[in-house]
């Protein structure tokens, strides 16, 4: 199993950039006005297959779910495996991953860089998607600055989290669509996925290119096109149906022509519903969805089973059609049991993703693990193997508690936890911290050296304050460190989004555990979701009324099929919160 190449940080200065003459907008050609320079010593094929669209992956990241949403569309893909396939294309789709400095890095070194700039200018149908559209323009700030492929006039630039915006920008929004385009025939209104921390900025000297913008804080560009040349900041192979028409639209060869009725305003970033699903082998081996009360999965009848709620795959595609926004799979003994040794948890990755067009997140077991025969797996391996199976997004726990234990000790990041190593490879929005702490309640702020609140309902004993410990190992050690301390120290150390439980409320259905809630995520800029205790859907609309979370996650309710996702999302619109529906 290879890691992923590492980034190698800014790109170097001595790096061959091909300044393409511009004129306002700088419009591609049409091919009969091939440029000739640069990549002259590049041949061109023709190549023609309807059905057939060329994917040009650098190797950077995990582009398996831009695979499965081509392949679930009934098109073949074929691979760029040297620039003259970039040119030999009909069809090119362009999933940009990773950090912007790395991939022009690579597109630079392997020739790919000239012979993209050469097929755009030919105006030949082009997709690119989030890294994939950033990488058009002149340069970006990530890394750097760092210049890019120099086709779109204009610099992306990092989201402002210091008027306490959360970034990254993680979640659903509906586009502002400016421009009539095929591309977003059908995207009027629906909201579609984003995740990244960097953005094009609009400015006059692009405004041609623009066909649709986005609000996050800032106005930013969602989406281009000019002739045949499209991108999009969103992942349509994220975003649903919706999403899958918009990938639709670009692969049909001949539904080029109709337009979509323009403008229309731009939400705000829609809170999101997510379905967990914690996933371990039962006692005859199996691989289930269980679910416990307060983290005990074991029935309370003599058997003491492991609950079994259904199958892990057929659950999570049940709930991609329901509506959820994300789903997540917890493999909640990937404390103790290797996740690489447990190759039916990968397996079930593989499988849902080919099913779930919304985004994937897996947690459990991702440490540094030697095994039986001294074989060393570093947490960036074990992480890399869930990526390439099909997750969006890796969850650590128990060695994320460590990590900050650590750093908040001595007060220096050494740059090899499992935190700091898998988002410096794939991004902080890449990679989830889950917390699990446990209330304790105290007559005093003073009492604990740790963040407490003033509780909405006192403790056994008359307390009015508590504070949250966190726990390890599927809560079955407790730490000396709180949950507020963890999520600060974890956002320092590079996490992208914390996954708040609470051990008290979970299963029991009596709504979240909104002190803790609101004291994390007052306290971070990065997304929270809030996990554990819903019971009914006045749950999530309170969470969302009186935190800060941008996403609610539950599990017992509907696995048990007590309350529908729909239900949820009909209940928060009534409310007057945005989702998507
Ligand atoms: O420590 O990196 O191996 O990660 C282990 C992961 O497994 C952690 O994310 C941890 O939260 C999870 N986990 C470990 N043991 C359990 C258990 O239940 N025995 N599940 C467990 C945690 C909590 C939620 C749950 C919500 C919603 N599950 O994810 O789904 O509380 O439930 P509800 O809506 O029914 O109340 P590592």
């Amino acid at each position: 199993m290879q890691p992923p190449p590492q980034p190698q940080g800014a790109m170097a200065t001595g790096a061959a950039i091909l300044t393409v003459p511009c004129s306002v907008g700088r419009r591609p050609k049409r091919s009969s006005q091939r440029r000739g320079s640069g990549s002259a010593s590049l041949s061109v094929r023709a190549s023609s297959d309807a059905n057939t669209v060329t994917l040009l992956d650098y190797g950077a990241g995990n582009v398996r779910s831009v695979r499965n949403a081509i392949r679930h569309l009934g098109f073949g893909i074929r691979d760029v495996r040297s620039p003259e396939d970039i040119l030999a294309a009909d069809r090119l789709v362009f999933p940009g991953v990773g950090a912007f400095g790395s991939a022009m890095d690579v597109l630079n070194s392997t020739g790919m860089a000239d012979a993209l700039r050469e097929y755009v200018q030919m105006d030949r149908p082009f997709l690119g998607i989030c890294l994939g559209l950033q990488l058009l323009f002149d340069s970006s700030e990530e890394n750097g600055p760092v210049s890019g492929l120099g086709l779109i006039p204009g610099v992306v630039r990092r989201f402002d989290s210091s008027k306490g915006l959360i970034v990254p920008h993680i979640g659903w929004n509906a586009l502002e669509i400016t421009k009539d385009t095929q591309l977003l025939q059908g995207a009027d209104g629906h909201h579609v996925y984003f995740v990244h921390s960097y953005h094009a900025l609009p400015s006059d000297a692009n405004r041609d290119w623009i066909s649709s913008i986005c609000n996050y804080g800032d106005s930013f560009i969602s989406s281009i096109s000019m002739g045949n040349i499209q991108a999009v900041q969103f992942h349509p192979e994220k975003s649903g149906d919706t999403g899958l028409s918009i990938l639709k639209n670009f692969l049909s060869a001949n539904s080029s022509g109709a337009k979509v009725p323009a403008r229309r305003k731009a939400s705000k970033l829609a809170k999101r519903v997510i379905a967990c699903l914690d996933v371990r082998s039962n006692d005859n081996g199996d691989l289930v969805v269980t679910k416990g009360d307060q983290y005990d999965v074991r029935d309370h009848t003599s058997s003491k089973e492991v609950r079994n709620l259904g199958k892990p795959v057929d659950l999570a595609s049940q709930y991609y059609i329901d509506g959820a926004d994300e789903v997540s799979f917890l493999n909640i003994t990937g404390f103790r049991d290797f996740p690489l040794g447990d190759l039916p948890m990968l397996e079930v990755l593989r499988c849902a993703s080919e099913k779930v067009f919304v985004p994937l997140t897996v947690g459990g077991g991702i440490r540094d693990f030697t095994d039986a025969n001294g074989r060393y797996y570093s947490s960036l391996e074990v992480a890399s193997e869930y990526f390439r199976s099909g997750a969006d997004k890796i969850s650590i726990g128990s060695d994320a508690v460590y990590a900050a234990e650590a750093f908040l000790q001595t007060g220096v990041k050494t740059g090899k936890s499992s935190l700091e190593q898998i988002s410096r490879v794939y991004g902080n929005q890449a990679v989830v911290v889950s917390i699990d702490p446990r209330r304790v309640y105290v007559n005093s702020p003073e009492d604990v050296p740790f963040k407490t609140v003033k509780v909405s309902s006192k403790g056994p004993s008359g307390e009015e304050y508590a504070w949250y410990q966190c726990t390890v190992s599927g809560g079955r050690d407790s730490r000396p460190i709180g949950a507020y301390e963890l999520a600060k120290a974890v956002e320092e150390l590079g996490a992208g989004e914390i996954l708040l439980n609470c051990i008290d409320c979970d299963g029991q259905g009596c709504g979240f555990d909104i002190d803790l809630v609101k004291m994390v995520s007052d306290a971070v800029t990065i997304p929270v979701i809030a996990s554990s205790g819903a019971g009914a859907v006045e749950h999530f609309s309170e969470v969302f009324e009186k935190t800060n979370a941008s996403a609610a996650l539950a599990a017992g309710i509907f696995h048990r099929k007590e309350v529908p996702i729909l239900a949820v999302k009909e209940h928060l619109v009534d409310a007057g919160v945005e989702v998507r529906v």
